[in-house]
């Protein structure tokens, strides 16, 4: 494969998302209608005829029935971890005094409300939730509202209502698509007003974000799933190759690259991907991954390896190299990093940490995973000391006057006048 074609990889995020027009019909009518439009929609789309558009405390206890104990113990170990990865990442207040009294500092403030997507189906999953809700609950998000269209028996996914019901997230609608944005972005009679919206979605719930986006604010729109392995010839072509399908089996779209140096490995994947396809449930879904979107480059040197890495700017780049820590200088874009043999991105998925939530698309060369940062919001303080009014007043009264903006002046020359008769404070 050609650098050129590699390139043109970013553009199959943008495939399939031409649904403008029916969103704005879906989002006027639930600014409209409100629950109304919700259930009406809901019976149209999810072939489902609520009594709740909510979830209801019973429905919690029935979901920890249904699931069992080693998968409970995973999602609390799984919260646990990402808990204490992303408590790390809690940013302080901060005040500085200088010696003449002024005082500036950065006042950091939770969102107060946010709106949490979960899709349906196959892809309904309880890691999504964790990696949503966790950055939300540490930055200190006191009211966090999930929304999920309904199964056709109405029912939801257990294992994401336990998951919810583990955070302490009660407040769920069974609600999905373009509708579910509008409602979370403007409000219905059962559903408050957000003031965030995340969570992957389908091409409607796409739309949707960038459409009530500015009246809201949403996380980034996630395209495809990507992984790129920079392997030489210490990496093991087994493991490689199951690292590339973990990513294929996401979507038709994803993309899965090796990069390697060595040309005997690259002939070893490619017949374990092949090989390995086979007995993967999923097989038709990653097969079209590997055939249309994934690809094998031999570089002729580690440097040129990095080059093609950093160019790609994937979602996830593993490192399978020898002493990959003293080489890490060179990766300048990717969402997350993992290293060495036991670190295959399914890790990340579900459970050491980090957020799954990354820059795809090759936005990883200006973005970041989702964090707690996303979850914050930071306010300016200033208080100016009488001292330092009476100092440098006049700088700030004749860049006020540059502008020939008398009032801003007036006001400055004023606490001068005043500083200078030493009245107030
Ligand atoms: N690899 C996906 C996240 C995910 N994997 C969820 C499994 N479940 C996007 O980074
Ligand atoms: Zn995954």
């Amino acid at each position: 494969m050609q650098r050129q074609q590699l390139r043109a990889n970013r553009s199959r995020a943008s495939k399939g998302q031409d649904r403008r027009e029916d969103v704005l019909n879906i989002i006027e009518q639930v600014k409209q209608n409100g629950d109304q439009a919700l259930l009406e929609m809901t019976e149209r789309f999810d072939r489902v005829k609520l009594a709740h558009l909510k979830v209801q405390p019973e429905e919690f206890d029935e979901a920890f029935e249904a699931i069992d104990d080693t998968l409970l113990d995973a999602i609390r170990s799984a919260i646990r971890n990402i808990r204490d990865y992303h408590e790390r990442q809690v940013r302080q207040s901060w005040m500085n005094a200088t010696e003449s009294g002024t005082i500036l500092g950065q006042l950091v403030r939770p969102l107060e409300r946010v709106g949490i997507y979960v899709p349906g189906g196959t892809a309904s999953y309880p890691s999504s939730v964790m990696m949503n809700a966790i950055p939300a609950l540490v930055a200190g998000v006191e009211q966090i509202v999930m929304t999920t269209p309904p199964g056709k028996d109405g029912r939801m996914n257990a294992a994401v209502l336990v998951t919810a019901r583990e955070l302490g997230i009660t407040e769920i609608f069974k609600v999905g698509g373009a509708q579910a944005i509008a409602a979370l972005a403007y409000g219905t009679e059962s559903i408050a007003k957000v003031d965030k919206i995340t969570g992957p979605g389908n091409a409607f719930v796409a739309a949707a974000k960038r459409e009530v986006y500015g009246d809201v604010d949403i996380d980034m729109i996630a395209g495809p799933s990507e992984v790129v392995i920079l392997a030489d010839e210490t990496a093991n072509p087994e493991f490689t190759a199951a690292d590339l399908l973990a990513q294929a089996e996401h979507d038709p779209l994803a993309s899965a690259i090796l990069v390697t140096t060595s040309a005997a490995l690259a002939e070893q994947v490619q017949e374990q991907v092949l090989s390995q396809l086979e007995h993967l449930n999923r097989k038709e879904i990653a097969a079209q991954s590997i055939d249309q979107w994934s690809a094998i480059c031999i570089a002729n040197s580690l440097d040129e390896a990095f080059d093609i890495v950093n160019e790609l700017a994937t979602e996830h780049l593993q490192l399978c190299i020898a002493d990959p820590f003293e080489r890490l200088g060179k990766v300048k874009h990717a969402g997350a990093v993992f290293i060495g043999n036991n670190s295959p991105v399914p890790i990340g998925d579900y459970y050491v940490g980090p957020n799954h939530v990354l820059p795809t698309s090759g936005r990883a060369r200006f973005s970041s995973p989702l964090s707690v940062d996303d979850f914050i919001k930071k306010m300016s303080l200033v208080s100016y000391s009488r001292a330092d009014m009476a100092a440098n007043g006049h700088k700030i009264a004749a860049l006020a006057e540059f502008e020939g903006l008398q009032g801003h002046a007036y006001s400055v020359k004023l606490r001068m006048a005043n500083s200078e008769e030493g009245s107030g404070k």
